[in-house]
């Protein structure tokens, strides 16, 4: 269990704040007031740093995680009180006055999510004439009802004879069989998927149903009728054909060999049980986890059995307990990523690299390498392992993001055996390298994990289930060649090709895994200095002029969630810290802090820090997938803003030159 770190989530209201005067109109005072910024911001981070030496913000998203736990604990009958109270606690809390749920702060209601969140109060004994509830359930049927929900969300119901299984599409386990060049085989999801499809396939080949413990009328727009029939898409087109391929599943259901249908599900129940991490989770995410679970149990896997009962415990893991007495679900836990950003942030603003908070950090990192195969031999069957996770234990997926920064973060470090740096960093830029996908670019997870399939399946109606590459991995893997003094090596050419022709007309980039167009354009315009591009390129020069005509009044810069709707939201989002240092760090390295929108948002970040050096952020600025799936790290608030004024105080790091 991790105890709170913070408990500022949701407490905030819009921020009005803006720089002071002193600090935009006295350039001394401006730095000073970053140098004073800077090293309270240090004392800050290095206060928060675990004795062995990692860091980790909470990683928040929103009440799915925590209604889907007790739904699973419902299902498996171990619900006990005290957690269904405290899950409670902290699901009311996050219920706005029309009586929704949203899935980030200040965003719209979101169906799913309050439907399952209204779900898991009524396990919890609120009643649906609370005005609470009287107010999620009016708005869940001016909505459509649970008819109108996600595939996910109508599982879980269906888990309960709350939905019917028969108005689902279709997920046979056979898809197992699949080999690896076959279109919609399990290897063409991106990992997370993958993981979460394969116990999804045994679930609904079984189709359980658990007594329900309440009736849910109130969530259907028209009782009698519970499951209108959607029309079908012209027979030629995309989705009308998958639609067809899901009715003549359901006809395939009927008539399926047992003997296959059995063998398929060993195979998927072995598939699983292999991918158990060390620690009893799954691919270090809740989700899989708890699908994992119920596919096992119906499996005949007993709770007591050495795989069930280790994974029930991972699930506790997830569980964030706040003074309050609420908990709250943490979707993933993110200490790798917290401790190379953490790494290079103390590192900008002028620790020294053999200072002992670097080297425990250096030496906890070196320990978290992962020197053995995982998924990903699938698309790269000869590539060497030696690479980084995200999660504390996720062997099985490394990712390349991980990876690049916490290369970028040992060599900042200088750790008492330069041998064993130097081995881990080879093993890690050599994968890294490896994983380049055929277009010249890198995804977070697997290489070339572009099939346009399983975005069609009727099944895959929520998130992303591919893992194609993006600027912003790219971006963070150019920028780690380059320092690593590759920056001529024919694959970071291609990634530097594959970025500038990635640009958007107005001279951002997007950001697949933070949001949005900020976090791309603060990604990738270091990468391309640090790669040699001059400060004069096109490229950079349209980049920085997008980003000035982004900067708010108050200096800092702000992008809400809504930029990844096709129809951009038109309201003026406020400032962030974790968003105005990753503009800073794209305007440093292309203009230097001589900049005037430099001066403006580093001014702004002084203004904004608390007095004990750290930043409040409400808002959520990371992306798990773009609009449907937000997080709130909330160590972004700490670290960006300390790598942006460290380096407009101490410069840019060098950048090592070929030999
Ligand atoms: C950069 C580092 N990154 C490259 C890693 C970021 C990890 C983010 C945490 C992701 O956590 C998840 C992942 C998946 C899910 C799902 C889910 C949705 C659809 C399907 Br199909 C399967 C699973 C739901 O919640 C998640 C959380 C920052």
């Amino acid at each position: 269990m991790t105890a709170t770190t913070d408990g500022s989530a949701g407490a905030m209201g819009p921020r009005t704040t803006a720089a002071s005067d002193t600090t935009t109109h006295a350039p001394g005072g401006l730095e000073e007031a970053a140098a004073r910024a800077t090293e309270r911001s240090i004392a800050h981070l290095l206060g928060r740093q675990d004795a062995e030496g990692w860091w980790k913000g909470d990683l928040e998203t929103n009440v799915t995680m925590d209604a889907e736990d007790l739904l699973l604990r419902q299902f498996l009958g171990i619900r006990d009180e005290a957690t269904t109270l405290a899950s409670a606690l902290h699901i009311r809390g996050q219920q706005r006055e029309d009586g929704t749920w949203a899935t980030f702060y200040g965003g719209p209601g979101e169906l799913s999510t309050t439907i399952e969140a209204y779900v898991a109060l009524r396990l919890a004994g609120d009643r649906p004439e609370d005005p609470h509830m009287a107010r999620a359930a009016a708005w869940i049927r001016d909505k459509g009802g649970i008819a109108a929900a996600r595939v996910f969300t109508r599982i879980w119901l269906a888990l309960f004879g709350w939905w019917k299984w028969d108005d689902l599409p279709e997920l046979p386990p056979e898809l197992i069989f699949l080999p690896k060049w076959f279109p919609l085989n399990i290897y063409d999801f991106g990992c997370w998927a993958r993981q979460t499809i394969v116990p999804l396939t045994v679930v609904s080949a079984k189709r359980p149903v658990r007594p329900a413990p309440f009736a849910l009328g109130e969530l259907h727009t028209d009782p009698e009728r519970p499951s209108p029939v959607k029309p079908l898409a012209p027979a030629a087109s995309w989705d009308g054909a998958f639609q067809r391929l899901d009715k003549a599943l359901h006809v395939y259901r009927k008539v399926a060999p047992r003997r296959l249908r059995k063998t398929a599900m060993n195979v998927a129940a072995r598939w699983i049980v292999e991918r158990q991490e060390n620690d009893g989770c799954w691919g270090g995410i809740q989700p899989p986890a708890v699908y994992s679970l119920i596919a096992l149990r119906l499996l005949g896997y007993d709770l007591e059995h050495p795989v069930m009962r280790a994974g029930l415990e991972s699930l506790d893991r997830f569980a964030v307990w706040r003074e309050d007495g609420s908990r709250m679900i943490e979707a993933c836990q993110s200490p790798v990523w917290d401790t190379c950003l953490a790494t290079i942030a103390l590192a900008d603003a002028g620790l020294p690299a053999d200072h002992p908070a670097l080297v425990r950090a250096a030496d906890w990192m070196l320990d978290e390498e992962i020197v053995r195969p995982g998924d990903w031999t699938v698309r790269r069957p000869g590539l060497p392992p030696g690479g980084w996770a995200f999660e504390f234990h996720n062997d099985n997926y490394p990712d390349i993001d991980d990876t690049a920064e916490v290369i970028l973060a040992l060599r900042r470090v200088k750790h008492p055996d330069p041998s064993r740096t130097e081995a881990a960093i080879a093993r890690g830029g050599r994968w890294t390298l490896g994983m380049q996908s055929k277009n010249g670019a890198w995804a977070a997870f697997d290489a070339d994990n572009t099939s346009p399939f399983p975005n069609r399946l009727p099944f895959c109606d929520f998130g992303e289930v591919v893992d194609p590459p993006s600027a912003d991995v790219t971006a963070h893997v150019v920028e780690m060649l380059a320092y690593e003094g590759r920056a001529q090596h024919p694959r970071t050419r291609r990634g530097v090709e594959w970025l500038l022709a990635e640009q958007e007309p107005n001279g951002a980039w997007f950001g697949r895994w933070g949001v949005n167009y900020v976090y791309g354009t603060g990604s990738v315009v270091p990468a391309l200095t640090a790669a040699g591009l001059p400060r004069s390129h096109p490229a950079i020069r349209r980049a920085v002029a997008w980003l000035e005509s982004v900067q708010n009044e108050d200096g800092g810069w702000g992008e809400d969630l809504r930029s990844y709707k096709p129809q951009p939201w038109l309201g003026r989002p406020a400032s962030t810290a974790s968003q105005t240092a990753w503009a800073l760090l794209a305007l440093l390295a292309a203009d230097g802090r001589d900049s005037k929108a430099v001066g403006r948002g580093v001014a702004w970040l002084a203004a904004t820090q608390n007095a004990d050096g750290s930043w409040d952020e409400p808002y959520f600025t990371g992306t798990g997938f773009p609009w449907d799936f937000s997080i709130n790290y909330h160590l972004y608030r700490q670290v960006f803003p300390l790598t942006a004024l460290g380096r407009y105080v101490n410069g840019e790091p060098t950048v090592s030159r070929e030999a």
